[in-house]
């Protein structure tokens, strides 16, 4: 067992680079920039004594196609054709009963996207690939007990891309990827702690009984994405009952930020007995983010992962939101301090 926490990063998640996104109406420089994997890659290397920073090898294809539908790995192919410098932001969103969708054809990608934000170039590839592959890696070295926890530095982030949909900056489910690599060896839980609802994550294991999702987050009808992550979704089929949303009030401040992970999600993972526990960390629970609305400190996030620490649980930490640039690294190395 290596001492010092190992943290995936690829320097092709780079590449891509969003442009901008509309909010209410005006046209604002795009929140999920480059330089959220630089803040956090700065302080990472700044604590070279708990860091290790590792470089993954490139992510087998089937372990995409364990989480997602050919299709939107060919629409993303499509989209590596465009030209430099051009970007693809669809606007035509059909209803998907009455369409008849074409991944190789770009004007297409609205049918597999639910979001107007997040847009298509020839680099997203590139950096979605890299990104999945640094979350495929650091469950590997959980899965392999080479390490007992792992972080990775995923960006683009994952939690909103569903089998067959992208959105909210999202286009590969990280946490999806990460589980079902996991699953192979046991029981998984994945908790997820950005602001936002894990809808995506919620979609590809809502009928799986070995694969436990939590999501903790602003509530859906004040929040992005909207039309999904209430309390009364709760699986189906099999999985009904191993699906929990939890939604917290607007400014909501550590001590019941707590008091619900130790009422409500702890309870509900000891129950589970998982054998692997994935944390979907997202920063967008900060007092500054400009897209959250929680009234969370740097110090507090030491506390939130003391409280998953305590469950003794091989755990797999990778990066979700987080739009405060200036302080998401040390937000990050907060909560990951905790582990160490
Ligand atoms: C991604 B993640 C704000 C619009 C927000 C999408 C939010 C995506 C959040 N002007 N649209 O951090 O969960
Ligand atoms: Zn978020």
């Amino acid at each position: 067992m290596k001492s010092k926490l190992p943290c995936f990063f690829h320097e092709g998640q780079l590449e891509f680079h969003p442009k901008f996104e509309w909010a209410l109406g005006n046209r604002i420089k795009h929140p999920e920039t480059t330089r959220r994997a630089e803040s956090i890659f700065r302080e990472l290397r700044k604590n070279k004594d708990l860091f290790d920073i590792i470089e993954p090898t490139r992510i087998p294809l089937k372990a995409i196609r364990d989480s997602h539908a050919y299709q939107l790995m060919s629409l993303y192919n499509t989209a590596s054709t465009l030209d430099d410098g051009e970007t693809f932001y669809p606007s035509v969103f059909p209803q998907r009963k009455n369409a008849n969708p074409d991944p190789t054809n770009i004007k297409h990608a609205g049918f597999y996207c639910f979001d107007s934000g997040t847009p298509l170039d020839n680099k997203t590839w590139i950096a979605a690939a890299w990104s999945a592959g640094s979350a495929y890696y650091a469950a590997d070295e959980v899965g392999k007990e080479r390490s007992r926890v792992s972080y990775a530095l995923s960006r683009p982030p994952g939690h909103h891309a569903s089998k067959d949909a992208y959105g909210g900056y999202c286009y590969f489910n990280n946490a999806a990827i990460a589980a079902k690599l996991l699953k192979k060896k046991g029981r998984v839980a994945i908790v997820d702690i950005d602001f936002h609802h894990g809808n995506g994550t919620q979609e590809i294991f809502y009928g799986d009984d070995k694969v436990l999702t939590i999501s903790v987050h602003g509530d859906p009808r004040l929040h992005f994405p909207y039309f999904c992550g209430f309390p009364n979704e709760l699986g189906k089929g099999k999985g009904e009952g191993y699906n929990l949303n939890i939604i917290l009030k607007d400014k909501t401040k550590i001590n019941s930020y707590l008091k619900t992970l130790k009422e409500i999600v702890v309870p509900a993972l000891k129950k589970f007995e998982p054998d692997y526990l994935i944390i979907a960390a997202g920063f967008d629970t900060y007092k500054l983010d400009p897209i959250g609305n929680f009234d969370l400190e740097v110090e507090d996030y030491i506390k939130i992962a003391q409280v998953f620490k305590k469950l003794k649980l091989p755990t797999v930490i990778l990066q979700e939101g987080g739009y405060y640039t200036k302080d998401l690294g040390k937000n990050v190395v907060s909560f990951l301090k905790g582990f160490c």
